[in-house]
């Protein structure tokens, strides 16, 4: 009988199998069952010390095996797993655990003395995690049984929230359910022709859809394995390729790649796929790669709120520059501004309805609202066009919205936390075409009349405010910023003025 279906689906199937599950980049290797023995072993940590099924468990930790094993524990306790950004420095975890309530901050244990001021604030509990079997939670984990009783979950009980910024304003959490994150999976599974001989090379962080639902859940579903890496490493990656068969990335990871004369298709000759999201591929990057490699790279099109939406086919034409039709199960359209869809060929807003799509942002009902169509249609924010055989391109985005290698930079966080600072009396902040980021943040500052600032003054104040990420690549200092006749600053033309910036990288 299912009690837990994600946890039934992904991992409790596995339960005895001896199968390997991780490679490790220093070549050892974890089995299914000692995977879950690990799981089990946090899940009794966690509900020791008093986390319930519901609780959010918020996690700022590095990538490792135990960090996967603590999502496999929330999701066979029930606790909702809510991953952050290893970046986001205290100021921003801040609003996060304040936001979600959660029950327990999961820190690194470099971060632990920032966070334990975090957490404190905010009542919640503080245990640390390190990449090498350390660290409090892993003290607690010492000895536990290796099988835990699986907490009953429905369909619909949230699995994790992730925090993004939706089409505008502060970070909402996005509430993934069970089904969500499960239809998915096996979904993408399907699609992809993932099987139990698949080793995907996994060089993704796993705070993000990308790296821990997509990659992970897709081969855990088809009883596969993964070599995990750190972090993309053009040379790891390329010591690795030989013995993986799949590679999913961000158009960095593929730019990247390229730029090393060592990945050819004798490199490449054991693998069956590479796919690409997060952030549109060049056609061209497409075409070079082919060239290349003699692969296609597949490319799909996904939000944290829907899961994965569309994806060019694995067998059949793999279009340069679309993101293919929409996946089985999953509707997808192209509006006018009322929601009514728009002939084949035309330019609209994209708007997605399956099982995928999420059940909102928590605790903002309001916000959920406001980007949902009465018929449970949700509003991407991204601008797309359908072609008459069913093919989408990404064309643009409503949202005024930064992608810079696969992450994601809302403007109006960063151009907050510029005016606040002083001696500058407004700023506009805009995405600029990056040879290696797809998009880099340039900001452009006008100070305050007699203020003497410079650029490395502003960004050293933005330091403690603003991850790395978000921190602008360029700032510009200007007398007065461009706006039309209604008074609104003309981002366009900002644009226009600063698109040459990185034209040779930077
Ligand atoms: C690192 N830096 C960045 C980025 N990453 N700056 C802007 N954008 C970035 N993405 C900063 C570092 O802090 C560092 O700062 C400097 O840039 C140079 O770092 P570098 O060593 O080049 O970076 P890296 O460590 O090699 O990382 C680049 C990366 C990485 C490999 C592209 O960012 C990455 O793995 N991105 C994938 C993100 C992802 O998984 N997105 C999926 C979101 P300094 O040296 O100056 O201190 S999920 C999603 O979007 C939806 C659902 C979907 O469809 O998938
Ligand atoms: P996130 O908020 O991190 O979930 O990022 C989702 C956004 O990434 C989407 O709304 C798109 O704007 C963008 N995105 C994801 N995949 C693609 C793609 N293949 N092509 C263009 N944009 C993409």
């Amino acid at each position: 009988m299912m009690t837990n279906p994600l946890y039934d689906a992904l991992f409790g199937r596995h339960a005895g199998a001896e199968t390997p599950f991780i490679y490790m980049n220093d070549g050892s290797m974890l089995t299914h069952a000692r995977f879950l023995a690990r799981a089990a072993a946090f899940a009794h940590a966690l509900t020791g010390l008093g986390v319930q099924p519901g609780d959010r468990l918020a996690v700022q930790i590095d990538k490792s095996v135990d960090a996967l094993a603590v999502y496999a524990a929330c999701v066979q306790a029930g606790i909702v797993f809510l991953p952050l950004n290893t970046a986001y420095v205290p100021a921003e975890v801040d609003y996060f655990v304040q936001n979600s309530g959660a029950a327990l901050v999961l820190s690194s244990p470099d971060k632990a003395l920032a966070l334990a001021e975090v957490a404190a604030r905010h009542g919640a509990q503080l245990q640390t995690l390190g990449t090498g079997g350390d660290g409090t939670l892993a003290d607690l984990a010492e000895g536990q049984p290796a099988h835990f009783a699986t907490n009953p979950r429905s369909d619909d009980d949230l699995a994790a929230i992730l925090y993004t910024s939706g089409t505008t304003g502060r970070s909402k959490g996005a509430m993934l359910t069970q089904a969500n994150l499960l239809s998915n999976a096996r979904t993408l599974a399907a699609a992809w022709e993932f099987t139990a001989n698949d080793v995907l090379l996994h060089a993704l962080p796993i705070f993000h859809t990308h790296g821990l639902f997509v990659a992970t859940n897709t081969t855990l579903v088809a009883g596969g394995a993964m070599i995990l890496l750190p972090r993309f490493d053009p040379d790891a990656l390329i010591t690795h390729m030989p013995q993986a068969t799949t590679l999913m990335g961000v158009p960095t990871f593929y730019t990247r790649l390229l730029d090393d004369a060592r990945f050819d298709a004798a490199l490449t000759a054991h693998m069956r796929l590479f796919v690409s999201g997060s952030a549109p591929l060049l056609a061209e990057t497409h075409r070079q790669f082919e060239g290349r490699t003699g692969h296609r790279i597949l490319e799909r099109y996904g939000m944290t709120e829907t899961n994965m939406n569309t994806s060019n086919p694995f067998d059949g034409d793999r279009r340069p520059g679309t993101v293919g039709p929409a996946l089985a199960g999953v509707e997808v359209r192209v509006c006018d501004d009322s929601g009514a869809e728009l002939p084949r060929g035309e330019i609209g807003t994209v708007e997605v309805r399956g099982p995928n799509v999420f059940a909102g942002y928590w605790q903002m009902p309001e916000k959920t609202a406001a980007e949902m169509r009465p018929d449970g249609f949700f509003i991407t924010g991204d601008l797309g066009q359908m072609s008459q055989d069913g093919y989408l391109t990404i064309v643009g985005r409503a949202k005024d919205l930064i992608i810079a290698g696969g992450l994601n930079i809302y403007p109006k966080e960063v151009e907050e936390a510029l005016d606040d600072l002083p001696g500058v009396l407004e700023s506009a902040v805009i995405g600029v075409p990056h040879p290696d980021l797809g998009e880099a943040v340039v900001a452009v500052v006008v100070p305050e009349p007699g203020a003497h600032l410079t650029s490395d003054a502003l960004l050293a104040a933005l330091a403690d405010k603003l991850a790395r990420f978000k921190q602008p690549r360029h700032i510009a200092l200007i007398d007065a910023l461009p706006r039309n006749a209604m008074g609104k600053v003309q981002k366009a033309a900002l644009r226009a003025d600063h698109a040459g910036l990185f034209q040779s990288g930077d």
